[in-house]
């Protein structure tokens, strides 16, 4: 039997939800620790990881990136569940694209819906605290305009950044409306490979799955996010992401 893992969060990342979603898939049980972004330095100190997250603990290894996690959840998955194809052109397919994602779709969707979420102060604090522990979550009530402060400058969260981001958003939706253009079900191959999950998971700022591992009521959002969400949604590359989580997440 495949012993019970612990994964360290943000829970409202969507690099996490790209682990969650892996690890779920292939079965693996696991404990989550989520934290506050700032606070999450100290869970991922403690589990011997460096700075980000999502970090993976189990049978005696630290990952500390959501590819490595998705690799290793793939080595323990039964045949039908596997994320990376047997086929050696394939698979190298499918880990470019997934890299290739990994560098410039998370960013892009991360710094464009945080922008949009930091305008308003309650509704941000009330993000970052959901599933964090107790202490973290009364921090926050004062500490709030720190971390916020924090956050947009690491993530470079302002008008020149979020301008690149879109620019750099709108090529990655073109390339993958020109993959799905020929009618495929999938973006590499005929079966859900770790390139659609890394999609779906990266692009769900901007496309609130309802299947998503943390609630993002769309109701809730601010209207400016909600706009940018329904023209994704609208987009044949948001189709396609949230018919992954609707077909392949649960
Ligand atoms: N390449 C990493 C990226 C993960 C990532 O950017 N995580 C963010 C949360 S969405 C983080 O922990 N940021 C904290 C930091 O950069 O200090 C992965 O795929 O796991």
């Amino acid at each position: 039997m495949v012993a019970r893992a612990h994964l360290v969060t943000i829970p409202f990342s969507h690099y996490c939800d790209k682990a969650r979603w892996a690890l779920d898939r292939a079965g693996i049980a696991y404990d989550e620790e989520g934290h506050a972004p700032v606070f999450h330095y100290l869970g991922v100190r403690r589990a011997g990881a460096r700075r980000t997250v999502p970090v993976l603990v189990h049978e005696g290894r630290v990952l500390t990136d959501s590819t490595d996690i998705c690799k290793h959840a793939d080595t323990l998955a039964p045949a039908e569940r596997k994320l990376y194809p047997a086929e050696p052109a394939l698979r190298a397919e499918v880990e470019a694209l997934e890299d290739e994602l990994d560098e410039r779709l998370g960013p892009a969707t991360r710094r464009i819906a945080y922008s949009h979420i930091l305008a308003n102060r309650a509704e941000a604090v009330a993000l970052v605290q959901t599933g964090a522990p107790a202490w973290e979550r009364w921090l926050l009530w004062t500490t709030a305009p720190l971390v916020f402060g924090l956050l947009r400058r690491g993530l470079k969260i302002n008008a020149a950044g979020v301008e690149r981001s879109h620019a750099s958003l709108d090529q990655i939706l073109a390339q993958v409306e020109a993959r799905l253009a020929d009618g495929r079900r999938f973006l590499v191959g005929d079966r859900f490979t770790a390139a659609d999950l890394t999609f779906a998971a990266l692009a769900a700022p901007m496309t609130a799955p309802p299947e998503y591992g943390f609630p993002l009521p769309l109701d809730r959002a601010p209207p400016a996010l909600r706009a940018e969400v329904e023209a994704f949604r609208a987009r044949p590359a948001g189709v396609f992401a949230l018919r992954m989580y609707r077909e392949h997440r649960r």
